[in-house]
């Protein structure tokens, strides 16, 4: 089981991020607490240099199983479902601008871990005056657009809870849509922190998804790290890797009581429970 943590290349709002900025330091930081891999929140890939990232997280020894995309919603208000063409139209031409990075960055992963462009909040929410129905149907034709645009890039959808969006909460809901979309390169990325608000049962939500979880996100019930609240993560690792998973378990929950503390505890957790779940086995 391959172990990464969210980083975002830049300070970000988003609070559920371990650590942000000094972008070296952190990579040295999470690569000696014994992680695979860094999943980066990006929010414009023209603001990052592709080439030093990739040579940091080489030299450190890291993988890259995602991109994040959310501070595009965040801090610029970018979505596939807003009112506004002009402002769908700068959400779909951020995906496509993520592709080449993507795809650069998934060199230094292994054909199973291959860099996927995760799409959380950048789907957006349903605003006043657009009914459901519109919002959907903005959200399929976006998705569309975008995994043509991917090639052999994966894009993962991550159902959220409803507090954050109105737009597929369910894993059920994300894998309708991933049919409507109908296209290979489109997955999802199942969130345990979302799944415990919305899905009745959290192993049954994974073993529905299967071979379309194309990236995975744990943090405890709490949000803080696994192992502070009450989820069952034994069970709920079980149930992945028995689909077949090969991804990256990817830590995102709250810097609490601090970002260091948070990220040993989460790993220490995690590799326990590897070490005595059969079907999670040791690191690989
Ligand atoms: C992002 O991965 C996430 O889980 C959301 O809660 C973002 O708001
Ligand atoms: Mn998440």
């Amino acid at each position: 089981m391959k172990l990464s943590i969210v980083l975002s290349t830049h300070t970000a709002q988003f609070q559920a991020v371990a650590f942000k900025g000094d972008f070296e330091s952190n990579v040295a930081k999470i690569a000696g607490m014994g992680y695979d891999g860094v999943e980066l929140a990006i929010r414009d890939p023209g603001l990052v240099d592709a080439g030093e990232l990739l040579r940091v997280v080489s030299n450190h020894g890291l993988e890259v199983p995602a991109i994040g995309t959310g501070q595009a919603w965040g801090e610029e208000g970018l979505s596939f479902t807003d009112p506004d063409p002009a402002v769908r139209a700068a959400a779909i031409d951020r995906v496509k601008a993520h592709v080449p990075l993507a795809a650069r960055l998934g060199t230094a992963c292994g054909e199973h871990n291959r860099t996927a462009i995760i799409i959380g909040l950048l789907r957006g929410i349903v605003k006043p005056g657009v009914t459901h129905g519109q919002a959907m149907a903005w959200l399929v034709d976006a998705l569309q657009v975008c995994c043509a645009a991917a090639g052999a890039v994966r894009i993962a959808l991550e159902p959220i809870n409803r507090y954050e969006t109105t737009l597929i909460n369910t894993v059920d809901q994300g894998l309708e849509l991933v049919e409507q979309v109908g296209a290979d390169n489109m997955g999802l990325l199942l969130d345990t922190f979302h799944m415990n608000i919305e899905d009745a049962v959290i192993e049954d939500s994974i073993r529905a998804c299967g071979d379309r979880i194309f990236h995975f996100h744990v943090a405890d019930s709490n949000r803080w790290y696994p192992g502070a609240g009450h989820l069952d993560f034994g069970s709920i690792l079980d149930a992945l890797l028995t689909t077949g998973y090969q991804g990256f378990v990817s830590g995102e929950f709250m810097p609490l009581p601090d970002a260091d503390t948070g990220a040993e505890k989460s790993i220490g957790h995690l590799r326990q429970i590897a070490g005595t779940t059969a079907a999670v086995g040791p690191k690989s």
